[in-house]
């Protein structure tokens, strides 16, 4: 292991080379802070040195700061002597700098490579400042260098969308003063500082540049305008405000005041150094850090991924089923350069699916993802297929038929037959065992789930569902696969709803439950939606599922675990009425020919009608719940599946459980995920709320709903947090 540092190399040219090391991004850990400010003390005090020129080891500038810090320490440890001089160390010191910058400069790596008199990188090379994604802002001097490098609009805009520019943007947009092939580009930057020293090239300050700055009577309404828009869209988060306002006091005051105000001239907006530690004292930040680290883990599964195994590549797959998932699939794969086999059960079918996957990649096209001859070549790797003749030659399948156990065993069966002894056979079933479905084969270890969520090639999450035969090189191949695909794959145990769908099950539950207690639909899915960040309440997801599939899936979750589903009589009677949602036009909105959702008057007689079969409700005022007490009554209980899930094993880690319900489901990122914001709120509460609702509903038999499952109540009750997990070998 290589340990954090930068390096000096002074050359016979009087040029010093400084070397940002700590593999795999050249992270700014403190130590390479520390080791860089003391290199650019030392090169700015040597007689031999004329020039400085920054660049990162291992063909990558650097990805800013290191996160790890911000996860130990909140404002990441950085000590604040080194913090405040370095960036002016680079940029005002006696000796020209310049950035040869390699792959990356991202946050941190971008601000230093800003600081310094000039930058180089290379093509394909990636820049941006994506702290906000962190739930921070940058806090070496991004807020102040980078508007003045590409003007206030463009900086505000990469800043708040946290979205990197290539090479040739940056170019274009004069962040970079140039680019270079990967070979020469050291060369160049030398040759470029050398220029600067002997004053045949200019050396410029980014801090005190105007030039490419709009005028103050300009930027104001810009900057009112991002704040607008980001508190329309962002209603729940204040650092995108903090980072504004940095900008702010540096277009008012001047760059050196917008880093660290020394008066208090402007007081509602404080500077960068002030509005970066608010913004790190947040649990925003808390939850966005997790987050990262928890996306990047779910790859690292305890039993697979820690032993001596080597994934197998995945070549070539089949699709069984060209419907809106299967065509999904197959997209996503094809996408990865995957060759794909849609198999489907007669012509007009196949042609129904090879149209879905052509227009998915349209789509991409029209959005400018792709070019008309890019998606020509992605489509050319999908075949389609009416028998098995091709199948001996695929690594995997993955079976996308409709929900029937029987035609799954069949298929599962004939698959054993048509395929080679070590492909693997999976499931996108999203309700039934897998087990079940590979019950008429020997080819248990390799059988396993692949449950994408819909639009397929559009959603993020592959739940790998493990049964208690599907060998570990299965699952270690199928987790290779999902990353191959540009998902991110959690892999779970074989149980009704899988993790996912088993978790929100008491989500659509306790809704309706509430709609019984008298309270009104809109209300609550307002609550979810707007007052809670989801990207819609339950109601409307609800309506875009289908209140058919809601009541197969919800008889499933009874027949599983009667003593904590509340039978939704609200669904039951959408059904009944044969208002599915969506699909038909009406469910609990009305939808016009855009699909666009309208509060709808005549669902009031389905709501009477369910409130009387459920009769909890003797009308009248309808118990007082804020928006609040609504968001907790719907989410504790599904905390409470959670903690189940958890303690069962279902997940490999609690964190896996936040990043699933981020990436299908919508849960905020920003609030860490299911289980993080539990602990966020700290388990206690949420154990203490579930018991007075268990109280309150004992006598209508529905207690089991709310009741604190041991895991929580254990946590409650010693003060650990949800997210440490089950010691081994003491599983619930
Ligand atoms: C900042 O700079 C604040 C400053 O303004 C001021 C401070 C005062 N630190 O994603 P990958 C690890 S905030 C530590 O799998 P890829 C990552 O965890 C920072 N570690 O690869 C993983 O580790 P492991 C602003 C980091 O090729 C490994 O590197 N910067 C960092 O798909 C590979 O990562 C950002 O927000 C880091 N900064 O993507 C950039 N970055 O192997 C965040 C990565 O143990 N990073 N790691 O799982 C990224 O967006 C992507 O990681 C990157 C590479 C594009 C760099």
């Amino acid at each position: 292991m290589t340990n954090p540092t930068a390096t000096l190399e002074v050359g016979s040219d009087g040029v010093a080379i400084i070397t940002l090391t700590n593999p795999p991004v050249n992270a700014l850990h403190p130590a390479v802070l520390n080791a860089l400010f003391n290199c650019l003390r030392e090169a700015h005090s040597r007689q031999d040195v004329k020039a400085i020129v920054v660049t990162g080891a291992k063909g990558r500038f650097s990805a800013g700061f290191d996160i790890n810090q911000f996860a130990k320490s909140g404002g990441g440890g950085i000590d604040s002597r080194i913090n405040d001089n370095f960036c002016a160390l680079l940029e005002s010191g006696p000796k020209p700098t310049v950035a040869a910058v390699e792959t990356m400069a991202l946050g941190g790596g971008l601000e230093v490579a800003m600081a310094c008199n000039a930058r180089l990188c290379t093509p394909g090379t990636k820049v941006g400042l994506p702290e906000l994604q962190l739930g921070i802002l940058p806090g070496f001097g991004g807020t102040q260098r980078l508007p003045r490098l590409v003007g206030l609009q463009t900086a505000a805009q990469m800043m708040l969308t946290s979205a990197p520019i290539n090479d040739k943007k940056a170019a274009k947009l004069g962040l970079v003063d140039g680019v270079v092939p990967k070979e020469k580009l050291l060369a160049a930057a030398r040759a470029w500082a050398s220029e600067i020293a002997a004053g045949t090239k200019p050396r410029n300050f980014s801090l005190y540049r105007t030039d490419k700055l709009e005028s103050l009577g300009e930027a104001l309404p810009i900057l009112e305008f991002a704040r607008a828009e980001t508190q329309k869209r962002a209603p729940h988060l204040t650092h995108p405000l903090l980072c504004l306002d940095a900008i702010r006091v540096g277009i008012e005051e001047g760059g050196l005041a917008g880093l660290k105000q020394a008066r208090i001239c402007t007081p509602n907006f404080c500077a960068e150094s002030v509005a970066f530690n608010k913004a790190a004292s947040l649990d925003t930040h808390k939850a966005l850090v997790h987050i990262f680290f928890a996306q990047r883990a779910t790859k690292k599964v305890k039993g697979i991924t820690d032993g001596g195994l080597k994934p197998r590549r995945i070549k070539k797959i089949a699709v069984l089923g060209g419907g809106l998932m299967g065509s999904g699939i197959a997209t996503a794969s094809a996408l990865a350069g995957i060759e794909v086999i849609v198999k489907e059960v007669n012509q007009k079918f196949l042609e129904g699916g090879m149209a879905r996957i052509k227009s998915n990649l349209a789509s991409r096209v029209k959005k400018g993802k792709m070019t008309q001859e890019a998606a020509d070549a992605v489509f050319a790797r999908v075949k389609g297929a009416l028998d098995y003749n091709d199948f001996a030659s695929v690594d995997m399948v993955i079976e996308a038929v409709i929900e029937d156990v029987g035609l799954k065993q069949r298929i599962f069966a004939d698959l054993e037959r048509v395929c080679r002894p070590d492909a693997i056979l999976s499931s996108n079933t999203s309700t039934i065992d897998i087990s079940l479905i590979g019950a008429k084969t020997r080819a248990a270890e390799r059988i396993v789930g692949a449950h994408f969520f819909s639009p397929a090639h559009i959603m993020p999450l592959l739940e790998i569902v493990r049964t208690d035969k599907t060998s570990p090189q299965v699952i270690l191949d199928t987790l290779e696969y999902g990353s191959a695909i540009k998902k991110t794959p959690v892999v779970v145990g074989n149980c009704t709803g899988f993790a996912v769908n088993r978790v929100f099950f008491p989500y659509t539950q306790a809704a309706c439950l509430l709609v019984d207690m008298g309270l009104d639909p809109y209300k609550i899915d307002m609550a979810i939606f707007a007052g809670f960040g989801m990207p819609m309440g339950p109601f409307r997801l609800s309506d875009l599922v289908g209140a058919d599939i809601g009541l197969h899936v919800g008889k499933n979750f009874l027949d599983s675990f009667p003593e904590r589903t509340y039978p939704a009589h609200l669904i039951v009677k959408l059904n009944e009425a044969k208002r599915l949602g969506e699909k038909t036009g009406s469910g609990f909105y009305a939808y016009d020919a855009r699909r666009k959702a309208k509060p709808d008057p005549s669902l009031a007689p389905i709501v009477e009608a369910s409130r009387k079969a459920a009769g909890l409700y003797k009308g009248g005022k309808p118990p007082p719940m804020s928006p609040q007490d609504i968001i907790e009554f719907i989410f504790f209980p599904v905390v409470n599946e959670g903690c189940r899930v958890i303690a069962e094993g279902i997940v490999d880690k609690p964190a896996d459980l936040d990043v699933a319900t981020v990436l299908s489901m919508g849960f905020p990122a920003y609030r860490g995920g299911l289980i993080k914001w539990a602990d966020l709120i700290g388990p206690a509460r949420v154990a203490e709320r579930l018991n007075g609702w268990a109280a309150q509903f004992e006598a209508s038999g529905l207690a089991g709903f709310f009741k604190p499952c041991d895991y929580l109540a254990n946590a409650a009750r010693t003060g650990t947090q949800l997210g440490a997990g089950v010691a081994p070998g003491s599983r619930m």
